[in-house]
């Protein structure tokens, strides 16, 4: 399937602004403090951007943008749809008693993380429909200053109804939708052409491990390849073309189907990693312990399943640069003191009810962390391709 344009919207509150964005709309994260976590050296970092510290205004121009993925456990409204009994645990009669205000309450607290990231570029996993992204786009921008106007999305098969989608500031020039195993979840790649500095976004929400662990991994072998021929397809075209890969994959960074499957081979490699590496994952650049954005409390592990690979002319020093440049210290795993439990751990909404704390902790997040990098383009008006 191939779809130019389709399944995009514009939002109708102010699209991109002019100029560096108001920072003192947006609300800062607190910066953890617990020096225990291995996470604390990164999230120093990120406290400063949510500042406007001495971060540059990554997002006011042109040759600097942010891409941020998240999943957002479950962003479903509280209307009961008819035509998806994936949402019926999610009404005010269902299973988790999803009120109106309940879902207004995680659209405020999801906008606040979003609006702190500054993305140019989001990938959302586990939203239900096209409503939840309007309405997230709108309190994003209503209650914290940050426009994502721009709505990619249309309907899967999940049999939950949980889709993925793109936010962005702007609209893309080309999208692709495909179905990579009928029943599973689309796979979505958007190219976004700015002043003819191409980058090509894929959104991903591989099978979970909930079931039979060997048809899940086959699974995602599958969703894996299919990526892997998108990817090498675009590469053999153009090969310093900018190319994204991020989104919940359900599998280690360091696993066979990431690395094997998929050819995402963490950067920079270790020793005796495969040397031939489709797209590289930055979640290498963070040390093995602290990769982590989904905490498994049953085996009481950390799961590295979300992370952003870039395309080998986005790494720094690469022998035919391509329109963007991974800026690799920016390169993290979005935490702030307001998305973790006492241990650190992702807020989840859904064991948030449990939570015996006050105020909008009590109601939670999502059980996933976001991961975010900022780009650069090193391109000059000489260098950009003619259009
Ligand atoms: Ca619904
Ligand atoms: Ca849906």
């Amino acid at each position: 399937m191939h779809e130019r344009n389709a399944g995009v919207i514009a939002n109708t509150h102010s699209p991109l602004p002019a100029g560096k964005p108001s920072l003192a709309s947006i609300v800062p994260l607190r910066c953890h403090t617990r020096t225990h976590h291995p996470l604390f050296g990164r999230l120093v970092f990120i406290c400063l951007l949510a500042l406007g510290g001495t971060a540059a205004p990554a997002t006011a121009s042109l040759t600097n943008l942010v891409v941020a993925s998240w999943n957002v456990e479950n962003l479903f409204d509280a209307v009961n749809d008819p035509d998806n009994p994936g949402d019926d645990d999610f009404t005010p009669r269902g299973k988790m008693y999803w009120t109106a205000a309940r879902y207004a309450q995680k659209l405020t607290n999801l906008a606040e993380v979003v609006a702190a990231m500054k993305p140019d570029i989001l990938c959302l996993v586990e939203v239900e429909n096209r409503r939840v992204l309007e309405d997230l786009s709108r309190v994003t921008a209503t209650a914290f200053g940050w426009n994502l106007p721009v709505i990619i999305h249309r309907e899967g098969g999940d049999k939950r109804g949980i889709d993925v989608a793109i936010l962005s500031r702007q609209a893309p020039s080309n999208i692709v939708w495909t179905t990579p195993v009928t029943g599973m979840r689309d796979q979505l790649a958007a190219t976004f052409d700015f002043d003819g500095r191409e980058l090509t976004v894929f959104c991903n929400h591989w099978k979970s491990g909930s079931g039979n662990p060997e048809t899940n991994a086959s699974i995602r072998i599958r969703e894996a390849s299919h990526l892997a021929r998108q990817v090498r397809t675009i590469l053999a075209r153009q090969t310093n073309a900018a190319v994204i890969a991020t989104g919940d994959f359900n599998d280690l960074v360091d696993s066979d189907i990431l690395v094997h499957s998929a050819g995402f081979v963490p950067w920079p490699p270790a020793p005796g990693s495969p040397t031939n590496a489709l797209l590289n994952n930055l979640s290498g650049l963070l040390p093995p312990a602290s990769r982590g954005t989904y905490y498994f409390s049953r085996n009481r592990v950390w799961n590295s399943f979300d992370s952003i690979s870039v395309s080998p002319g986005m790494l720094p020093g690469a022998d035919k640069p391509a329109a963007w440049q991974a800026t690799t210290n920016t390169y993290a795993i979005f935490i702030s003191s307001a998305q973790t439990n006492s241990a650190g751990r992702p807020l989840s909404y859904w064991r948030a009810r449990s939570e015996h704390t006050s105020g909008r902790r009590r109601i939670g997040y999502s059980d996933h962390f976001p991961v975010r990098v900022e780009l650069r383009s090193l391109w000059t008006e000489a260098t950009t391709s003619p259009r």
